[in-house]
């Protein structure tokens, strides 16, 4: 009996290893960038010292009761006659005031710290600089993102270019479910949502090559729905630009439904030119909708208002 339960924890435990093995290989790709610790904006940067600054406060508590449990542990161990027996025992006033002030000062402390960076970080609020924003349209696709340059007059999939050091505007919406919008080593993550408008600043200030993802679960497609998002100088932007401009796609009501259609690891692709104000007509498209949003049943997505 003792060895067959024996057997059994040994298999419990060894089926736990490896199934942590699986999702730190699994996991350890991505989510380093995920819980990026080589910020690339201000923006990032404040996310990372709030993170930071948090993660001591709360090691100021963690740390000495982790300590404490084992060494509690050792002490009042039942083969140790040594240690003081105390049944009677129910309460310390300095105890109880150590253990009540210092997690209520670091509270006090973190709230404050909270409340002046959600100010500082609103995603709204335009970031300073003396350069003009560069404005990018986001739609939230199944299973891509596309990207509208409206005052360059082109779109592109899975791929965001930009200058390094301009401010970016990103308006942001969707054209299925909800989709949530993040490019970690940028800053933060804001969501994206079928007839409504969201919006996020960010800046750049390193050329590189960032990972951009959705991080709201959306269907099947969901794992593959990344893009690279690249930080580059003026004259590498212009170009693309122009790369994208020599693209016969050209993006309307019709183009928009067609890439609309599910599809997974779809391929980076360009539309030399855009409809204006096709953004906007998919925000109203779904607000319009609205009063016959009910799933149907010949439809897997629910109601899906066609974009036109
Ligand atoms: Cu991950």
């Amino acid at each position: 009996m003792y060895l067959k339960s024996r057997k059994n924890m040994l298999l419990a435990y060894s089926r736990l290893a490896l199934i942590i093995a699986c999702l730190v290989n699994f996991g350890a790709g991505h989510c380093m960038e995920l819980i990026d610790l080589e910020p690339s904006g201000p923006v990032a940067r404040d996310i990372d010292e709030l993170f930071w600054t948090t993660v001591a406060l709360m090691s100021l508590v963690l740390i000495p009761v982790l300590a404490m449990t084992g060494w509690f542990a050792w002490k009042y161990r039942a083969g140790n006659g040594r240690a003081p027996y105390a049944p009677a025992w129910d309460r310390s006033f300095w105890l109880e005031c150590l253990v009540w002030f210092v997690p209520g000062l670091i509270i006090t402390v973190l709230a404050g710290m909270t409340w002046i960076f959600t100010h500082r970080l609103d995603p709204y609020q335009p970031l300073p600089s003396d350069k003009p924003p560069l404005e990018i349209q986001v739609v939230a696709l199944d299973w891509k993102w596309l990207f509208i340059y409206p005052q360059q007059n082109i779109a592109a999939v899975n791929e965001l270019y930009f200058p390094v050091g301009r401010p970016l505007h990103f308006k942001i919406t969707s054209a299925t479910v909800m989709n949530s919008f993040f490019i970690p080593r940028l800053g933060g993550q804001i969501y994206a949502m079928a007839g409504m408008q969201t919006q996020l600043h960010l800046i750049a200030d390193k050329p590189g090559h960032y990972f951009g993802e959705n991080t709201q679960f959306s269907g099947r497609g969901f794992p593959y729905q990344h893009f690279l998002a690249m930080a580059t100088g003026k004259q590498d932007f212009n170009a693309w630009v122009e790369q994208a401009k020599r693209s016969p796609q050209h993006l309307d009501r019709d183009s928009l439904d067609e890439l609309a259609q599910p599809s997974i690891r779809h391929p980076v692709s360009y539309y030399g030119s855009v409809t204006p104000s096709l953004f906007e007509h998919v925000i109203a498209a779904f607000k319009t909708a609205k009063s016959n949003a009910l799933p149907s049943s010949d439809n897997r997505y629910g109601a899906r208002p066609n974009v036109r």
